[in-house]
């Protein structure tokens, strides 16, 4: 790990002092608006008495270092970058609400936003014109709202051996929210996309982690020909409700299917490039994969890599959460959501036996593309003992999820594997 992403408990230990500083923004504070308040979800009355260096009381004795104001039931895995991920039980929901979606920050989050000041800057070597826009005039194009699945390229890195660096997700950095507002396509074609143009690329209004101002803490993208898709969205909400501050407020970009690190927050400004876009985290193996399968725990040359675009097939089980006792005499249901990055999962099987034999459940279509899908099915246990519930999907391309580890990869990107809940039938 590198120093600008010590946690706060660490950088406590260290020096006090500074991560005092980092932590309270002391100045701020006397205003009344800390980060500190926003973090514990009060004001600090005293805050102007709270003695310098000192852990607040409310993080030292637990595990959650931080607590994320609108946010239940998250696990967090770091604070610095702050990143939570979503135990599997609490995507039940058909659409994800605003306080079960993940957070994975890669900087620090833009302090306090100003909603009417808010510009999004439309320019870059391929657009014809450059413009600003405010959300009011992005509002006054055709509004849509639509479910799409956001996933972290690293949802499931834990679980790679050998282990590589990185937020140790397991299997919650993915969720599906309905997301409102306009299509990325309807303000590109306002600016004018030149013949040239083959890549977007997008920043975000959050700092670096070495507080350089110089420096964007990711600045991602897509190909134009995902940019133009119908689906790709320009968003200021979630289910009707604006952003979560953590999730993007005022305005973020939604790309369903591909890499949650292309789906940037806080944007303020997108360019149209007529080369692949060269921002932060975009060479390298940031977000990239070998190009053929390599041995685990091998070096890569970067030249080897390629960009992650379309995730793969994967699924989820939402219900029973792992450990449940089960009457064994009784149906028991198994639902959870399944998805496959462009594609669509047209079939989902269980199995209780480790896989030598399986029972396809119900699966729903997507109610719009790029939506992940909801499953269902009843299970019978043939006599009282432990148990596994495996899920596989299988997309439209007749491509499945393995048993077992997929290809091993420099950053655990894409590990797709089955899921699977223990029960006890009793
Ligand atoms: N500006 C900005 N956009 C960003 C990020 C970020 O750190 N800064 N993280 C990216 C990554 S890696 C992911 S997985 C998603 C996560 O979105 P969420 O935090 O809303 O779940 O946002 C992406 N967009
Ligand atoms: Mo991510």
């Amino acid at each position: 790990m590198s120093k600008s992403e010590r946690g706060l408990h660490e950088l406590y230990r260290d020096d006090p002092f500074r991560a005092d500083a980092l932590v309270f923004n002391r100045r701020r504070l006397l205003g009344g608006l800390g980060r500190v308040s926003l973090l514990l979800g009060a004001q600090v009355v005293f805050a102007p008495l709270f003695p310098r260096g000192l852990i607040p009381a409310a993080w030292a004795d637990s595990d959650e270092a931080f607590v994320i104001q609108g946010k239940h039931g998250l696990t967090i895995l770091n604070d610095r970058p702050l990143n939570a991920e979503t135990p599997p039980h609490l995507l039940d929901e058909f659409a994800t609400s605003k306080e079960r979606l993940f957070v994975r920050n890669n900087g620090i989050a833009p302090d306090q936003v100003e909603l009417a000041q808010w510009r999004l800057a439309v320019g870059g070597e391929s657009a014809e014109k450059s413009r600003s826009f405010s959300l009011n005039d992005l509002k006054s194009l055709e509004q849509i709202s639509l479910q799409l699945t956001l996933e972290c390229g690293g949802n499931g890195r834990a679980e790679f051996d050998p282990p590589v660096a990185g937020n140790q997700w397991t299997l919650g950095a993915v969720g599906c929210p309905q997301w409102n507002g306009v299509r990325l396509r309807d303000v590109l074609e306002i600016v004018g996309v030149k013949p040239d143009a083959v890549y977007l690329g997008y920043y975000g209004a959050d700092g670096h982690l070495s507080r350089d101002p110089g420096k964007s803490a990711i600045s991602r993208g897509v190909p134009i020909r995902k940019a133009m898709e119908a689906e790709s969205m320009l968003v200021w909400g979630m289910n009707n409700e604006p952003l979560h501050p953590m999730n993007g407020y005022p305005l973020r970009m939604v790309f369903g299917g591909w890499p949650g690190s292309v789906s940037g927050k806080w944007v303020n400004r997108i360019v149209l490039r007529n080369r692949v876009h060269d921002g932060a985290k975009m060479s390298g193996k940031s977000y990239r994969v070998p190009r053929f399968p390599v041995a685990p725990g091998v070096n890569v040359n970067d030249r080897d890599m390629a960009i992650i675009e379309s995730m793969p097939v994967k699924s989820l089980i939402t219900f029973p959460r792992n450990g449940l006792r089960h009457a064994f005499d009784t149906d028991l249901v198994v639902r959870g959501h399944a998805w496959a990055g462009d594609h669509a999962v047209s079939r989902l099987e269980l199995s209780i036996d480790f896989g030598q034999s399986w029972h396809a459940a119900a699966l729903k279509k997507p109610v719009n593309r790029l939506a992940w899908q909801h499953f269902e099915s009843s299970l019978r246990f043939p006599q009282p003992g432990y148990y596994e519930v495996w899920a596989r999907a299988t997309d439209s391309r007749g491509i499945a999820q393995p048993m077992v580890l997929p290809g091993w990869n420099p950053k655990g990107y894409l590990n797709n594997a089955c899921h699977r809940v223990a029960v006890y039938a009793v």
